[in-house]
């Protein structure tokens, strides 16, 4: 592990003042899972362009394209099981007697299948779908391709879309991601490359409103001189170990109320 600026000691001695804790994760957390990231050698942008499924108007010029890369990440990601990161930010979050918020960019459900419950999905999820003719969102297993799109609710034939925010797009619960990282004493990012925004700005949100910001990942991130901490490695491993850490100094020295 390679460690910048905080040592443990420091940690301990702020530890007190670390009460609000909000966590973003992105493909990396999911790596070791067995899900392909966006923008790695083998990543999902190798063999997609963005224009032709990510966004509104890829849709719009062709459905059937958009619905088979989504069909294929939606089945994938039945297939795979949550990894120790995913399962140690459970565990935080059961433990953890200070706020906590984990945000994701990801569409895949390994962190609500690992156990975590203060979960914002800003990007979408895979296993949901939105009627483009009655406006509602609904859970959506298996595919999504023209012959089964029939919306549950209004019946509605083909005009079921993955509810996926595509580039261009507003992410969801903004506002609450705002109130919470203004609010945050510590701000952890993990496994994301820092390349798309809003969520690369959180860093600096955080940071400009007093908190901790600390990056598990890899390598270091486009943001990575936004952090005051910086831990490189695999999220399966590094995710355990900070969390240990967070959860032995909050058992030595208890939050005052
Ligand atoms: C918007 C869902 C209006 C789809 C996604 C400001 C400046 C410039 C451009 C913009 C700007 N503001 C907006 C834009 C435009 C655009 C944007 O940012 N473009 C980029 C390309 C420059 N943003 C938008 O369009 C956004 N919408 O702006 O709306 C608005 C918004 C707010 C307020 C007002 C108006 C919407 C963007 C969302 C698009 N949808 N995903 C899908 O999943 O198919 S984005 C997608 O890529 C991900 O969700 C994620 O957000 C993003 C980056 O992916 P990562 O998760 O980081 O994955 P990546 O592969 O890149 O990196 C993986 C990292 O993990 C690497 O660093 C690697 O080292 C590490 N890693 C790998 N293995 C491991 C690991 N780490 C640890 N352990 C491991 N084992």
């Amino acid at each position: 592990m390679f460690n910048v600026g905080i040592t443990d000691k420091c940690v301990n001695e702020l530890h007190p003042m670390l009460r609000n804790i909000v966590v973003l994760t992105g493909a990396g957390v999911s790596a070791e899972s067995g899900l392909r990231t966006f923008r790695a050698d083998d990543g999902l942008w190798e063999e997609h362009r963005i224009e032709d499924v990510c966004t509104p108007a890829a849709f719009a010029r062709d459905p059937r394209l958009v619905h088979q890369f989504y069909d294929a990440r939606r089945t994938r990601a039945a297939e795979v099981e949550p990894n120790p990161a995913h399962h140690a930010l459970a565990r935080l979050e059961a433990e953890w007697e200070g706020d906590f918020l984990l945000v994701t960019q990801n569409v895949d459900s390994l962190h609500e299948r690992a156990g975590s419950k203060r979960l914002i999905h800003m990007h979408g999820k895979l296993d949901s779908g939105w009627c483009l003719a009655c406006g509602e969102r609904f859970p959506w297993l298996g595919s999504m391709s023209p012959s089964g799109n029939i919306c549950p609710l209004c019946k509605v034939e083909g005009q079921v879309r993955p509810d996926i925010v595509w580039f261009g797009e507003m992410p969801y619960e903004m506002d609450r991601i705002e109130a919470a990282l203004m609010n945050a004493d510590l701000f952890v990012s993990i496994g994301t490359s820092g390349a798309v925004y809003p969520a690369a700005g959180f860093v600096q949100t955080a940071r400009y409103c007093g908190a901790r910001t600390v990056e598990i990942n890899l390598e270091p991130s486009l943001g990575s001189v936004f952090f005051d901490e910086a831990r490189i490695g695999p999220a399966g491993v590094e995710v355990p170990k900070w969390v240990d850490e967070m959860l032995q100094s909050a058992q030595s020295s208890p939050m005052s109320s």
